[in-house]
């Protein structure tokens, strides 16, 4: 028996010696060590064998099969290792190789709009600040004024962190994809010194039913102007010249009432339609991006309500401000002329080549 166990382990390393890939060396993996291992067959005969034979075997058995295993671990690891360095050669890339100007990438349109309109904020004297996207109920709705159970809430159909991850205790510590910037508002008032004129974009989540104008992940920029004497003329003011700058010269705004619970008085701000150049019609059909009016919603805004500048420690009556969210991929589209911005998040090659 001792015979067949030592002619049993030379025949495991030729044949170990001879395996080049991982596959192979699992194949003999369980041919040697598997359910149906050589070893355990040999172990078979010992049932005729004296007491003490059984034991003398058993123990050199096991001695062996410990052996197999190092020696099948050590070759995978170096099987590995040859893999990867001949991967490493195989896949090198070449620096110094010229290359195709044409095979460049270039900025996603959502990109590019955020860039120019950070640049006409920076002219205009704004900084920028930025916020996480995974926000709290307290930053994101409670000193907004937006208490829980509030109507507002409704509108902004939100998705939350599951209890199971966001283990909270304390009511306003329940986490959510944030559903606008606008918490990025009440994090700068709590954190900087007056005055304030900040810009805040990027990226922003809602459960919503798509359509040309309604995507579930979208992207915003937040305005933000605190101090003394700020007044919504500024407000008007300053949508006005920003709008003008980046669509052009004959761009119209209309100002409509509305309400948010965080500012007041509040207002929706409407730009004339570019797609369709205001008239609601593109050719004989009408117009899907402003839906045939020739007004699209860009943004809503207002005066930073007198509350939510208290629940920050500004005196409501020393102090006033205005803030606007808007939203870019609708302004990107109105800027490429792009019918739907579902279209900026389908990546269609032959669509973002276009830009
Ligand atoms: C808000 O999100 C407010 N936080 C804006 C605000 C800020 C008001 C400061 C007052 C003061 P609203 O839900 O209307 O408001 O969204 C603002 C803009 O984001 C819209 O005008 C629109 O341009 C864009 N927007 C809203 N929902 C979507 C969506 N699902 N997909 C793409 N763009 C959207």
């Amino acid at each position: 028996m001792d015979v067949n166990l030592t002619e049993l382990e030379k025949r495991f390393l030729s044949e170990l010696e001879v395996i080049e890939s991982i596959g192979a060396l699992e194949l003999l993996e369980a041919d040697y060590l598997g359910k149906k291992w050589k070893l355990k067959a040999i172990l078979w005969g010992i049932k005729d064998m004296s007491i003490e034979e059984k034991k003398q075997i058993g123990v050199k058995a096991n001695e062996l099969k410990n052996s197999f295993t190092d020696f099948l671990v050590s070759k995978k690891e170096a099987l590995k290792k040859a893999l990867i360095e001949k991967r490493v050669q195989e896949e090198s890339i070449d620096v110094t190789l010229s290359y195709s100007s044409k095979m460049r990438g270039h900025k996603h349109p959502i990109s590019h709009t955020t860039e120019l309109l950070e640049d006409i904020f920076i002219s205009l004297g704004f900084k920028i600040e930025d916020g996480p996207q995974i926000e709290d109920e307290r930053h994101n709705f409670d000193m907004l004024n937006i208490p829980d159970n509030h109507p507002a809430r409704d509108v902004w159909d939100t998705f939350w962190i599951s209890d199971e991850i966001n283990n909270h205790k304390n009511p306003g510590e329940k986490l959510l994809l944030r559903t606008h910037t606008s918490p990025v508002q009440i994090r700068t008032m709590l954190s900087q010194d007056l005055p304030i004129k900040v810009i805040v974009p990027w990226r922003v989540f809602r459960y919503e039913q798509e359509d040309a104008r309604h995507t579930c992940n979208f992207y915003q920029l937040e305005g933000l102007v605190v101090g003394e004497g700020v007044t919504f003329w500024d407000l008007k003011w300053t949508l006005d010249t920003v709008m003008k700058e980046l669509l052009g010269k004959k761009t119209e705004l209309r100002f409509r009432p509305s309400i948010f619970p965080f500012t007041e008085p509040s207002a929706e701000v409407d730009v004339s339609c570019q797609i369709c150049g205001g008239t609601g019609r593109v050719w004989d059909r009408r117009c899907s991006m402003c839906s045939g009016t020739g007004w699209v919603e860009l943004l809503g805004a207002g005066m930073v309500h007198p509350k939510v500048l208290e629940g920050c420690g500004i005196d409501p009556m020393k102090y006033s401000g205005f803030a606007f969210g808007m939203g870019i991929d609708r302004i990107a589209a109105q800027r490429f002329w792009v019918s739907s911005s579902r279209m900026f998040y389908q990546s269609k090659l032959k669509m973002n080549e276009q830009f």
